[in-house]
Formats: C-alpha cells, structure tokens, sequence
C-alpha cells in the first residue's frame, strides 16, 4: 500500500482518485466563470460547489486562479492571489478534502500552503525562480508536469523525436531539481501533460505508454474535456463526457493514481466499477 501524507489528510495511491477542478477564472472556456467575474468573486459559492463535488466522490479540489488556454489573458500575482487563497481558505477549514493549487507562483504557493492546502500542482514544473525553495519549505507534495514550450505558444507546432522519451527525461531532470531543493522523493507526483506542447498523435503515444512513468512517481493525469477529444470525435467542449470518461478509466486501468476532471460524479461511478471488478477478480 502507499500512502501518501497530503498536509493533514492521508491518501493511497495504490487506487485512482477523482481530483475535481475547481477554475477561479473569469474565462469560460471549459468552465471558467461560475465564480468569477472581472469585478468581483463570489468564495460562498465556490465553496458549495466544492462541497458538491466532495459529496460526488473527490478526493482532491484543484483550485486555480490562471488559465493556461493558448491564448488567454495573462494574470498579476495580486489577481491570482485574490481568487485563489480565500477559496483556499474557506475550503480547508469547510470540507474534508485535499485542496491542490493549481499555480506556477511561488508567493500563491506559500500563502497557499499556509492556509492548509495539501498539494502544489505546477504546470510549470516548479521553473519560476522561488518555485522549488517554496515547495520544499512547504513540505507538502507537488505535481510537475511536462510541458513543451510556454501556454501561449505551446500548440503552435509541438515537435518531438521521441515523445514518451523526451516527456520522461523532462520529468527526470525536474525531479532531480525537485530532490536537489530538498523536495522529499516520496512527495513528488508526475505528469505528462496532456495536451501541453503535444499533437494528438504524441497525446496517444503517451496514453499507449503510460505505464512507462510509473517507476517515477505516482502518476497524475488531465484528459478531461481536453481538444484532442474534441479532434478525434469532433466533438464541442460541452459534448466531451463519454471520451473524457473512457480516458479517465484508460488512464486508471494504466496506473494512474489521480485523474483531474470536470465531471466529479460521472468519473468516480467509473473508478468505483473498475475497483470493484479488479478486487473481485482471482
Ligand atoms: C485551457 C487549456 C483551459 C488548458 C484549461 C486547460 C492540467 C493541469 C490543466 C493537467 C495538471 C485543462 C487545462 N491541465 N494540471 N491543469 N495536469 N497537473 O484542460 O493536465 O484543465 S488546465
């Protein structure tokens, strides 16, 4: 069994758990702009929907206040700040679930952390200056993840040899920065990326090889309601569940221990099946 300490609350990694997004952003694209608008930010009601969510099976709430969709309008530190802590605040002392923070800022993770959160999601893999300091003060687990290039220009033309090898030697390499900081190895979780710097085909390459990464960490993974769904279906980001859904297993069934979805209630009816019909089976 390993389980895994996430601030004050305890995990096994050994079974696939549902991370619900939680998008403090005013975009809304995928599903930004419940709780925020341009002018003001409404924490009571992010906090029901994270209550709902805990109620439809997340273990995890990964609270981000940036969007990282090519593109999007970059944020200050004050602005992520504002619509990211108090929502922090308000679930960890509310909910018994494990906040994750979806950001690349070292002062968000710091008052992040402070405030109870239990996991560092970094889609920059802890590269900003202060990042990796920041995350080994905190003594709490992170997530690198790979990423190919910067969000605003990162599906212009992804290019790779060798995606699986050149995902896995990005990781490697973060890792090892991760440990050199004083980051405790067991505390390190890994993702790929799907959809960061990648064309569908080196997205299936990695999906087909997912369990090449299990020997560096427990493995997270987003799929949900990502464009190559939309591509290989043709499908709107509203019309996405049954791909994200059938990804989700897929990526459970290849050793992921925590999938990051939009749709809490649906993909944990999924895992449950998939435990059930694993632990029922001689
Ligand atoms: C636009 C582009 C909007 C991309 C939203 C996104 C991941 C993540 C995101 C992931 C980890 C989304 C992404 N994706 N963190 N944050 N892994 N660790 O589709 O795949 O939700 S944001």
């Amino acid at each position: 069994m390993s389980i895994l300490a996430f601030a004050s609350k305890q995990i096994d990694l050994s079974k696939p758990h549902v991370m619900a997004v939680l998008n403090m952003t005013p975009d809304s694209f995928s599903d930004g702009g419940k709780f925020v608008s341009e002018k003001s930010i409404d924490i009571s009601a992010a906090l029901r929907c994270a209550e709902s969510m805990v109620n439809e099976g997340a273990s995890f709430i990964d609270v981000g206040g940036e969007s990282t969709r090519p593109g999007a309008q970059p944020v200050s530190l004050q602005q992520e700040m504002d619509r990211v802590i108090p929502v922090v605040e308000a679930i960890t002392k509310n909910l018994d679930v494990v906040v994750s923070v979806d950001t690349s800022s070292p002062e968000v993770m710091r008052d992040a952390a402070a405030c109870g959160a239990g996991l560092l999601n970094d889609v920059r893999a802890l590269q900003r200056p202060g990042a990796l300091e920041v995350a080994a003060a905190a003594n709490i687990p992170v997530c690198i993840m790979h990423m190919q290039g910067l969000p605003e220009t990162m599906q212009e033309n992804p290019r790779y040899q060798d995606v699986v090898g050149e995902v896995k030697q990005f990781l490697q390499l973060r890792k090892q920065a991760c440990v050199d900081a004083g980051i405790a190895l067991h505390n390190i979780l890994i993702d790929p990326g799907f959809g960061f710097g990648k064309k569908d085909i080196h997205n299936i390459a990695l999906l087909q090889h997912l369990e090449d990464f299990k020997d560096m960490g427990p493995l997270l993974v987003g799929l949900s309601r990502k464009s190559m769904i939309g591509r290989l279906l043709d499908r709107d980001v509203d019309q996405r569940l049954a791909g994200s859904l059938a990804l989700a297993m897929l990526a459970a069934e290849n050793g992921a221990s925590i999938v990051r979805v939009h749709d809490v209630q649906e993909t944990a009816d999924v895992l449950k099946l998939l435990k059930i019909i694993k632990l029922s089976k001689n």
